[in-house]
């Protein structure tokens, strides 16, 4: 038995005015939570440090600008990666990137139980749009703030298993469990921002949103063997609600924990990695069943092409 005791940190709304300073106090409380209830690894949402600023319209990259790290620790954050290394616990943390070359993205980062920033991952799915929508009763500017992810999705060894990181709108994809899943991925952690309804279809609401993200996560770690741990940034911010709904997977698909509250909320589970032999080892043992001569599509082409009649 290899277990991971994992806690999913999800995180209530953090207000447009709200400083890192005080999320950071609201992360570390979450940390202490974990640390009582033995976790080794703890998994916060997507752009925690803020709020999800991409529902705002601005053109100033000055302001935009704002909204991002330049270094992760930095001189607002480094307490917490602070009490991690303290209490022994790996996170994974979700933060806005801003590069010395000046690039942006929306990005995560994986580190040890000693403290140790072991893996960075940077989102290659960006939803939404890049100019002000007059169609949407909200923005969702992701494609205006930031650039798609270059890392691709690479696994780390740690915690005495195979780790894998995406971010939001990424588990909605299946080639991303799946590019974990080849590299033999046991634990894929991510962060979500989600909103409550759907900017661009009144009638989708709450649960339509859970059932969806729910249906992803456990899609993924079905299909792939793998635990999925999910983490949402919840709560009304300014106005605008995000769904809960973090969850542990497990690598039969089956929720083993979720939270209740749209809060800051602790969830935690013994994972046991080992639970992905059996899967990997049998109905999902790429190596003997997968049939790659028929999936060229999924690489050679972007979006659909309907055959001639
Ligand atoms: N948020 C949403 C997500 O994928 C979204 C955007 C919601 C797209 C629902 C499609 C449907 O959960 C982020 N930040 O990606």
């Amino acid at each position: 038995m290899r277990e991971v005791v994992t806690a999913s940190l999800q995180l209530g709304a953090i207000q447009k005015e709200e400083g890192r300073g005080d999320v950071v106090a609201r992360m570390i409380a979450l940390l202490d939570e974990a640390k009582r209830a033995g976790a080794s690894l703890a998994v916060f949402p997507e752009l925690a440090f803020t709020t999800f600023f991409p529902r705002w319209y601005m053109e100033d990259q000055a302001e935009v600008d704002k909204w991002f790290e330049p270094e992760v620790p930095g001189p607002d954050t480094a307490p917490l990666f602070e009490r991690a290394r303290a209490h022994g616990i790996g996170m994974y943390v979700g933060y806005a990137e801003i590069t010395p070359q000046g690039q942006h993205f929306n990005t995560a980062i994986l580190t040890s139980p000693e403290g140790e920033i072991i893996g960075k991952y940077r989102k290659v799915h960006l939803p939404g749009h890049d100019e002000y929508d007059t169609e949407r009763a909200f923005q969702h500017l992701e494609k205006r703030y930031f650039e798609p992810g270059d890392l691709g999705f690479p696994v780390w060894h740690s915690q005495g298993g195979v780790m894998g990181m995406c971010i939001c709108n990424d588990r909605r994809w299946p080639e991303v469990y799946r590019v974990m899943g080849l590299q033999g991925v046991e634990m894929v952690m991510l962060g979500f921002n989600t909103p409550s309804v759907n900017s661009q279809r009144s009638g989708e609401g709450l649960e339509d949103r859970l059932f969806h993200h729910r249906l992803s996560v456990q899609s993924g770690a079905y299909q792939n063997s793998t635990w999925v741990v999910a983490t949402a940034k919840a709560g009304v911010e300014d106005g605008h609600p995000l769904t809960a709904g973090s969850v542990i997977v497990d690598p039969d698909g089956k929720i083993v924990a979720e939270t209740k509250t749209e809060d800051d909320e602790m969830i935690v589970h013994a994972c046991d990695l080992d639970a992905c032999n059996f899967g990997k080892q049998t109905i999902f043992d790429f190596a003997r069943h997968r049939r790659i001569e028929h999936y060229g599509l999924i690489t050679s082409q972007t979006g659909v092409e309907v055959p001639a009649k």
